[in-house]
């Protein structure tokens, strides 16, 4: 388990039950994401199986939601910034019992309640429509702001992108999530090193990315996003911590694009990644020995 912070992390490392619970999880969201990716021939597959343990760490562990009411309004929110990782939130959904297993293979169809950017108007537990970048973490403070001010224990958890951070208004919402103390509020920003137009360091540097979060006033933990057992250590360091200061907190997460299929990791790094026909079946059988191999390990 890698997990780096600020200041030194209080808790210990989370039980072994509770880390393959996740993991089981995080496999099968990675497998939806496949199911999803083959129907349309298409989608941000990379992106979701790299994101596909944070994923799990927050649908699985973190959030407390009724499935079968999305709209319950005691329900922690999870407000996903990135519109084109709806793959991967569909899949997390899916895993959550929030959306029917079934229903993914309509996954941007004509009338689908899965488009191929997540749209609140349409998908059960689509917070916002998140696809014009920079606007989650706005939506986050005033979500949370919100709710403290009702008196609500709900929590909210914004998933943003490194890309994302290239945006003014991220920093503008993270200087008054501090104004704010908004201890309700957590960040989770997967650092993939990739962007649109290639990556991340070549297009707009944004290390030191640990040290900015903390000059702003965050909680910030910078873990290996596709280590469930750090993940989960970092939500029990938050759990502590903010609700001893209030503070709001961040998880930066270290990924890889196509993680858990050797075939998609090793190919050229690739905002949108093509995956020819006869490569999904390849895809699958490679997930499920990956994660046999070191569910047995
Ligand atoms: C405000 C805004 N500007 C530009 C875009 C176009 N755009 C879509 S995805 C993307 C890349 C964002 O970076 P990141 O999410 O880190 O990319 P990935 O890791 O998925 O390759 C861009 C620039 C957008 N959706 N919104
Ligand atoms: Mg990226």
């Amino acid at each position: 388990m890698t997990l780096s912070s600020v200041e030194a992390a209080p808790t210990a490392a989370p039980e072994p039950g509770r880390v393959d619970r996740i993991r089981a999880a995080a496999y099968r969201i990675r497998h939806h994401a496949l199911t999803m990716g083959e129907v349309q021939g298409q989608g941000y597959v990379g992106q979701a199986l790299g994101a596909a343990d944070m994923l799990a760490s927050v649908y699985a562990d973190q959030l407390t939601y009724r499935a079968e009411d999305p709209h319950w309004e005691g329900r922690d929110r999870f407000l996903l910034s990135t519109g084109h990782y709806a793959i991967g939130h569909y899949a997390a959904l899916a895993e959550a019992g929030i959306v029917p297993v079934a229903e993914l293979e309509t996954y941007g169809s004509d009338d689908s309640r899965l488009p191929m950017s997540g749209m609140s108007t349409y998908t059960p537990g689509m917070e916002i429509s998140g696809g014009s970048l920079g606007h989650g973490l706005t939506i986050a403070v005033g979500m949370a702001l919100g709710l403290r001010l009702q008196g609500s224990a709900s929590r909210v958890i914004n998933f943003l992108s490194d890309g994302e951070l290239d945006e003014g208004s991220t920093w503008e919402a993270a200087m008054g999530a501090h104004h704010h103390q908004l201890g309700n509020l957590t960040a989770m920003v997967d650092i993939n090193a990739l962007q649109a137009d290639g990556a991340t360091d070549t297009v707009l540097r944004t290390e030191p990315v640990t040290e900015k979060w903390e000059s702003f006033g965050w909680y910030t933990q910078r873990v290996d996003g596709n280590d469930v057992g750090a993940l989960l250590a970092a939500f029990d360091n938050i759990a502590t911590r903010s609700a001893a200061t209030g503070q709001p907190s961040v998880i930066l997460c270290d990924t890889k694009v196509g993680r858990g299929v050797p075939l998609l990791e090793t190919r050229e790094k690739a905002h949108f990644m093509r995956i020819e026909e006869h490569e999904w079946q390849i895809c699958r059988e490679q997930l499920t020995a990956g994660y046999e191999g070191t569910a047995s390990a």
